[in-house]
This record gives C-alpha cells, structure tokens and sequence, in this order.
C-alpha cells in the first residue's frame, strides 16, 4: 500500500491517477511506476474494500515507497481536487475514476451525472488556468456510440448515447475536447472498446461469468444467473489499453482515439467458451433474470483502432480466446489458492 497525504519527493515524471483503485487504475499504476513515474493516485475513503487491486500491485517494497502516494478525496468535491492537484504539481493526469456501471447508471443516474459529468468538469477546472504544461487523459468510452448507424465505429462516428452513464460519458467527453479547443489543454480522449481481466470488477459480465464458471466446476455453485446473452461487444486486455493510455500522452499532438480488437463476440459466445474450458457444457447451468436486462442496450458495438496503429503504434494483441482463457484460468487459481 503507499502512503496516504505523505511528503512529496521530487523525482522523474509525475502522474496523478483518478480510478487508481480500479481495473485499469492498478494496471496503468504498475505500466507507469515500471517506466519510473511518481505515481499519485486519488482514493475515496471508502476505496478501502477495493484495496486489495492495489495491494496485490506487483511492484517491489521500495517501489511501493518511493514511488506511490494515495491521497484522499472524491470527484464530487471541488476544493479536495484543486488541493491535491495544487500539492501534486503532476507533469500528466490520468482521469479514469467514474460510476462505470451501465446497469447501475439506471438506478442512479444523477448520480452518475454528477460523478462522470460535473466530476470531469470539477477536474479539469483545476488544471484550465496552472502555469505548468500538463498532459490530460479522460477515460471515455464506446458506449458512447450506443446504437450506432456505422459498423465498425471510429473516432467520427456519431455518438447516440442510450444509458444515463453512456450520457454523462458523452458530456465529459465534450467537455475535455472543449478545454482542448478552448485553453489549449493537452487533453485526450480514448474512447475505450470494452477491456476486461482477472482484476475486472465482480459485476461486470465477463468477471461473473468466468468466476461462476469457476465455482461450478468446483462445485460450489449450482447455477449461472445472467442477463442478455445477445448483445455483442468488442473485449480485449485491459494491461494492454492502459499501454495505449499513456501512448497517447506521449504523442506530440492531443487527440482522440478507439481503441478496440475490431472484433466483436456476444455474450453467449464467452458464456459458451468459458463452459467448454473447463469442460462443461453451459446449457446445464445458465439461467436467464429479467432482472439484469437493460431499459435499453447498445447495439452491436466494435472499434476500428486504425488511427491508434497508424499514429500511436498500438494494436491489440490479445484476442477473444486467449482472453476467455486467461480469465476462467485466473479464478481456477484463485479457488485452489
Ligand atoms: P472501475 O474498475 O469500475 O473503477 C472505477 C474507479 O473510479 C474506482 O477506482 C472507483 O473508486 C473510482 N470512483 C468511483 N466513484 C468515484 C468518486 N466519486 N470519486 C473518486 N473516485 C471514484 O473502472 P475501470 O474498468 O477501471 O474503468 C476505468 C475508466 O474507464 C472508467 O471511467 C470507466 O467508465 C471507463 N471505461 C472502462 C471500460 C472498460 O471496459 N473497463 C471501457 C471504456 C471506458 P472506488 O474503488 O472507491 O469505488
Ligand atoms: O460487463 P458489462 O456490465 O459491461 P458494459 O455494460 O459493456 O460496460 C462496461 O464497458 C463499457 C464499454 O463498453 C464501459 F464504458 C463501462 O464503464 C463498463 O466497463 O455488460 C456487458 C454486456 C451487456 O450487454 C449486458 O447487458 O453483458 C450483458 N450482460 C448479460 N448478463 C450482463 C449480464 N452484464 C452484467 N453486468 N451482468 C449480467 O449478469
């Protein structure tokens, strides 16, 4: 763990993170910490149950001291980020802290507003106006095509938002493009395709699956409860998209990118998949709820990251299987442990 509201040393880079709790914060954590950073990282008080991605970080004891501070602090508090962006003095800002769930966004959606929307909005401020050169990543995302009138989606597609948060993600990608145009911020936006991993959140389709997979095969779980099998996504490697966050900070022009596989699945493929990895076959314990179905689900989403390849020199690496593989074999481990 490093340490809260600690002295600030004076090192290489600087990068303060939003979301370091999460999926792609702990990976992006390791990705700029390996590469020498001074990692600076935003954390609710209540991210103490969400620890456990950044205590399991592989990183050495003298990189967790040297090079890793956690701060207290919320999106929805204006004074808290302009402190830690005051006391912080970071050379890039990584914003990917966000309410990140679709289904949620239903339940909560001014919440959700208030959290992705006004919460970028709060961010950015703190940075319009600082004498230092900063480089701005803003975390967007492909639900932002909703249900899009062109197959594959690239970075001029039209968006047609169909959820709360794909809404409020909408916004804050305006916003950041806008401080771009406006002040001359180096700002970026990566309009992520989705990304999962062994760190991916417990409520988000591929985690459930591959850890339900888990459980049944060793038999402490009878049954597989899920939502629509249906829609199709484009999932790729979440270490791999953090690799293409920081590329776009490095390029000497503030852009906006996709980044995506160019492949899309549906849900029933890697429900079908994960069984067949452990040899069971899946219509013997998948169970459908109305429940987890949308108000409204996108339509079939998949990226064309060309302009990440051409001018970032990003591609995808791992593909639908290989993913599927990795992450049932993540949570065989994780039960035998
Ligand atoms: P995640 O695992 O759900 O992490 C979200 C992070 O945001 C957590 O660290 C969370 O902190 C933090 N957060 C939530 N509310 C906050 C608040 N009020 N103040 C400060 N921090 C708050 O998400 P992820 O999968 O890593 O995704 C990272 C970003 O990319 C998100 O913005 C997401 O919307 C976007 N995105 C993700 C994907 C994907 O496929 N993963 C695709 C496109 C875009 P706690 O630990 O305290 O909850
Ligand atoms: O895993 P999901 O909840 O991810 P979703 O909705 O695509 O959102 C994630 O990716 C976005 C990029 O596309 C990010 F912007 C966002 O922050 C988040 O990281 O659901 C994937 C699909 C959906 O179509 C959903 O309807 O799986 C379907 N699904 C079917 N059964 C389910 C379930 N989703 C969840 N969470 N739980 C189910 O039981």
């Amino acid at each position: 763990m490093g340490r809260l509201n600690s002295l600030i040393p004076t090192m290489a880079k600087r990068a303060l993170i939003t979301g370091i709790t999460g999926q792609d914060g702990s990976y992006l954590t390791e990705l700029l910490i390996r590469k020498g950073y001074e990692v600076h990282g935003l954390v609710r008080r209540t991210s103490a149950v969400q620890r456990n991605r950044l205590d399991a970080l592989d990183l050495t004891p003298a990189q967790r001291e040297k090079q890793l501070f956690l701060h207290y602090g919320d999106l929805s508090e204006s004074s808290g980020l302009s402190r830690l962006a005051h006391r912080t003095q970071p050379d890039e800002v990584y914003h990917l802290g966000s309410q990140s769930h679709v289904q949620v966004s239903f339940e909560s959606p001014k919440y959700t507003f208030e959290i992705n929307a006004s919460g970028t909005v709060r961010l950015l401020e703190c940075f319009r106006d600082c004498n230092k050169p900063i480089r701005f990543y803003h975390a967007s995302t492909c639900e932002m095509y909703g249900r899009p009138e062109e197959s594959p989606q690239n970075e001029k597609t039209p968006f047609r938002p169909v959820s709360p948060y794909a809404c409020s993600k909408t916004a804050s990608h305006f916003l950041t493009a806008c401080y771009r145009e406006s002040y001359g911020l180096f700002a970026c936006n990566g309009i992520l395709f989705n990304h999962e991993s062994p760190r991916r959140g417990e409520n988000f389709v591929t985690r459930k699956i591959a850890r339900g997979v888990a459980a049944i095969k060793r038999g402490l779980q009878k049954k597989l409860t899920l939502g629509s099998l249906e829609t199709r996504k484009d999932w790729g490697y979440a270490p791999e998209y953090v690799e293409a966050m920081w590329r776009m900070l490095q390029h000497d022009k503030p852009d906006d990118y996709v980044i995506a596989t160019g492949e899309a699945h549906r849900v029933g493929e890697f429900v079908e998949m994960a069984f067949q990895i452990v040899g069971l076959d899946w219509r013997e314990f998948v169970e459908t709820d109305p429940a987890e179905v949308r108000p409204a689900e996108v339509g079939a989403l998949v990226g064309d990251a060309s302009k990440a390849e051409r001018v970032l020199g990003w591609r995808a690496q791992t593909r639908f299987q290989g993913l599927v593989k990795l992450m049932v074999e993540a949570e065989l481990q994780a039960l035998s442990r």
